[in-house]
């Protein structure tokens, strides 16, 4: 399938894995690559040169294009990009923040940005300073989230911008695909679906929380703070939810929290750990390899559009 974003980075389908914090290492990411999409190595708080090892570690397992996310709440961004040009990686995406004051130096490395936006005014804005195209968040997402739901702002970030823009909350399978397509996208990104891969170095214990999750089972955390994130429900989501609700302060919530991603994907502390996961895990029933998954997504939405021409 092509589109302006196969074209634009040389991959064989339109389906990014999202550059999740402590999940999106070099074995997910080159996986994804190597199956066609575009693998993203989450860079989050890590160091710089921890960022730089999992690049190289990345690039021994497969030739294909790879990209980095910078999450620019992190104090060490500016780090991670040099790193990022440094190394030659030639596709960036960019969560939580604006990444106006990095635009320079990528355009000058020959780095095409794709920030992810949760809005029109700033996918518009991303656009004015030269991005290649825009990830278009809705609140359906895992983690760190906007208010707008994926149906209503895909369609309206894709009448705002000419460049291309990629679809991500709230998809995970071949309907979802279709569905962003038809809505104007020209790619999707997934995160929850990808937790769960064979190749993701997720705790079994976390998976397994993926894999038994409803519809309803994520809550959100964090909106006093200005910094909402999706998890799901657990002692740790409820405990911080109380305390927001007896008006702790932010210093508080902090120390509820330090480490608390890491305790759920490294060590499957599923209670006391933070279980960032997106609200389609309710639809995310197994563990695939990411070749699996891309290709069933790709053959599902193969088969919704000859369906859809015939009795159109
Ligand atoms: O970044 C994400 N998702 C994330 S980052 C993350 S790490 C984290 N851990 C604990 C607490 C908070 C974060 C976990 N999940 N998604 C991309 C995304 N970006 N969603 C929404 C946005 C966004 C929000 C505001 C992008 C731009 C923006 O603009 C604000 C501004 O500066 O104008």
């Amino acid at each position: 399938m092509k589109t302006r974003i196969t074209e634009l980075l040389g991959i064989a389908y339109p389906i990014f894995q999202g550059g999740m914090a402590w999940v999106a290492e070099h074995s997910l990411a080159a996986a994804v690559s190597e199956a066609g999409g575009l693998g993203i190595i989450g860079a989050a708080s890590a160091p710089a040169e921890v960022v730089r090892e999992e690049i190289r570690k990345a690039r021994e397992l497969t030739k294909k294009p790879i990209g980095v996310n910078i999450m620019l709440m992190n104090p060490n961004a500016p780090e991670v990009a040099k790193v990022v040009l440094e190394e030659g990686v030639k596709v960036v995406t960019t969560g939580a923040g604006n990444p106006a004051k990095f635009m320079d130096a990528f355009r000058e490395g020959g780095v095409k940005v794709i920030p992810v936006v949760a809005s029109v005014a700033m996918a518009k804005m991303m656009e004015r300073c030269g991005a290649a195209a825009v990830v278009a968040e809705g609140t359906e997402s895992g983690g760190h989230i906007g208010s707008i739901t994926t149906m209503c702002l895909v369609p309206q970030v894709v009448d705002a911008v000419q460049i291309p823009v990629i679809a991500a909350g709230g998809i995970c399978d071949g309907r979802g695909f279709a569905a962003a397509r038809m809505l104007g996208a020209e790619a999707v990104q997934m995160g929850t679906r990808f937790i769960v891969a064979k190749e993701s170095i997720v705790h079994q214990n976390f998976k397994e929380k993926v894999i038994k999750a409803k519809d309803i089972d994520s809550e959100v955390t964090g909106a006093s703070t200005g910094h909402p994130v999706r998890q799901i429900r657990n002692q740790m989501s409820r405990e911080y939810l109380r305390l927001e609700k007896e008006g702790a302060g932010l210093e508080e919530l902090e120390q509820l929290t330090l480490g608390s991603l890491r305790r759920a994907v490294m060590d499957g502390d599923t209670v006391t750990g933070t279980l960032m996961a997106g609200q389609i895990a309710g639809l995310v029933k197994k563990e695939q390899s990411c070749k699996e998954i891309i290709e069933e997504i790709m053959q599902e939405a193969g088969i919704l559009f000859a369906k859809a021409g015939r009795e159109a």
